[in-house]
């Protein structure tokens, strides 16, 4: 139960807290290419740019200069158009403030609470090594499936921030979308070709069959109508700052509500199509669905609904007696949080938390509830959330590539 938090870091030349940190791997020129958020220990509601999560489905790419960068829109529009970066910026632009979540984000409480496999913790740090293993024993062809379980490398894998671009819609109306117009493609300028590995353990099984792209562009297409939500926009700053280069600078696509994936970085080309094209990142990956053979496979879109609570953690465990604030977050892929409930029993009955202001569209709710509690034992204490259109937590179901995961994770703790 004893947290420390005063421990001297040095802030500025000042003795401090300590500060939380950023989980990242680094590439043999100590680039990041990875990182986990540290969610559990934020406060607040803008994850802080430093402590934001990178993740990368191809290889990371090489830095553009701003004043070297150019973006094309052509496709199915009436007159194609190239766009520097100042140009860009003379467009009335646009602020947003989202959770951006990788579609994978905590995976492994699926197996948790299916009961296959024991509940992960959000305190394990990604156990690098052991995904370095993995790809060992893919190259020498013993790889089985139980090796998949890595119950530590899908957490924090989520963040939130403000966004500052212009919206996707008003550089598609000076270009002028044909009626025959679709969907959006927005690509980035990093390729690669994509980890079979990545599928492997989404799935938790090296039996699928892996259709190889070869070297490909990371790219996306949006459905029209969500190119065309305002709040679908073009930024170039996060956090009140330019991009980073890990995050997708100069230019990168922020689509509210969407799993990270759609997020795309680096962007270089938007194309406007007839048609919903077989993208990798999009009909073979980031799909769901029962089965590969499921007959109703369909691409990721909205996230569901979730709630996740931050405080007290099982790792407090034993609580004293008396008073506790339960607190947390909660954020959905339709809009803002209208009611996050609470339960003590393990499900039984549920009573509301107070939900902290503001609670924005895109942004994740803080909320709290203060349980009192006398008698000593085992809770089990829940949460659910429910967002702006009656969506109750949870929303999705266990689907094979193990996406999208918003169940109610309980806090496991004893009371003496
Ligand atoms: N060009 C490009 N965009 C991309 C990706 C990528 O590999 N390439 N990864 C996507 C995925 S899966 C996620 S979760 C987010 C991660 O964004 P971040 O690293 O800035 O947090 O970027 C998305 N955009
Ligand atoms: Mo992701």
């Amino acid at each position: 139960m004893v947290r420390r938090e005063i421990e001297g870091d040095f802030i500025m030349g000042w003795p401090d807290r300590k500060r939380p940190e950023l989980n990242e791997a680094r590439d043999g020129q100590g680039r990041v290419i990875r990182a986990a958020a540290p969610v559990m220990e934020l406060q607040g509601l803008i994850t802080p740019t430093d402590l934001s999560f990178v993740t990368a489905q191809l290889d990371m790419p090489e830095p553009m200069h701003p004043d070297d960068w150019v973006l094309s829109i052509g496709g199915q529009v009436e007159r194609p158009i190239k766009l520097t970066l100042e140009e860009l910026q003379k467009f009335p632009g646009r602020t947003v403030r989202a959770v951006t979540e990788c579609a994978g984000n905590d995976t492994d409480f699926f197996d948790y609470l299916r009961g296959d496999a024991p509940k992960p913790s959000r305190f394990l740090t990604p156990d690098r090594e052991a995904m370095a293993r993995l790809k060992d024993k893919a190259a020498d062809g013993t790889l089985q499936d139980a090796d998949l379980y890595i119950p530590s490398s899908m957490m924090g894998i989520l963040s939130a921030g403000e966004f500052t671009g212009v919206p996707l819609a008003a550089v598609l109306e000076k270009a002028g979308i044909k009626p025959n117009a679709v969907s959006v493609r927005a690509e980035g300028f990093d390729t690669g070709t994509p980890d079979p590995m990545i599928q492997y353990r989404s799935a938790g099984t090296t039996n699928l069959d892996f259709v190889d792209p070869g070297v490909i562009s990371y790219d996306k297409a949006l459905p029209l109508e969500k190119a065309l939500d305002p709040d679908t926009i073009l930024a170039w700053a996060h956090n009140g700052e330019y991009l980073r280069h890990v995050h997708g600078a100069p230019v990168r696509l922020i689509v509210p509500g969407w799993s990270g994936n759609w997020w795309v970085r680096w962007l270089q080309t938007i194309e406007v199509m007839d048609h919903m094209p077989d993208l990798y990142h999009q009909t073979h990956y980031f799909i769901y669905g029962d089965s590969p053979d499921d007959p109703n496979l369909t691409m990721l879109t909205a996230l569901g609904v979730k709630s996740i609570i931050t405080d007290p953690r099982d790792e407090d465990s034993p609580l004293p007696r008396g008073s506790h604030a339960i607190r947390g977050l909660a954020w959905s892929g339709c809009g803002r949080i209208e009611r996050v409930e609470i339960s003590i029993d393990d499900g039984e009955t549920w009573t509301d938390a107070h939900i902290e202001e503001p609670r924005e569209k895109w942004l994740w709710a803080r909320w709290s509830y203060l349980w009192e509690v006398d008698e000593p034992g085992q809770y089990s204490v829940k949460a659910r959330a429910t967002d702006q259109e009656g969506r109750t937590q949870p929303q999705t179901k266990w689907n094979f590539q193990r996406k999208h995961f918003d169940g109610i994770v309980p806090l496991d703790v004893t009371v003496v």
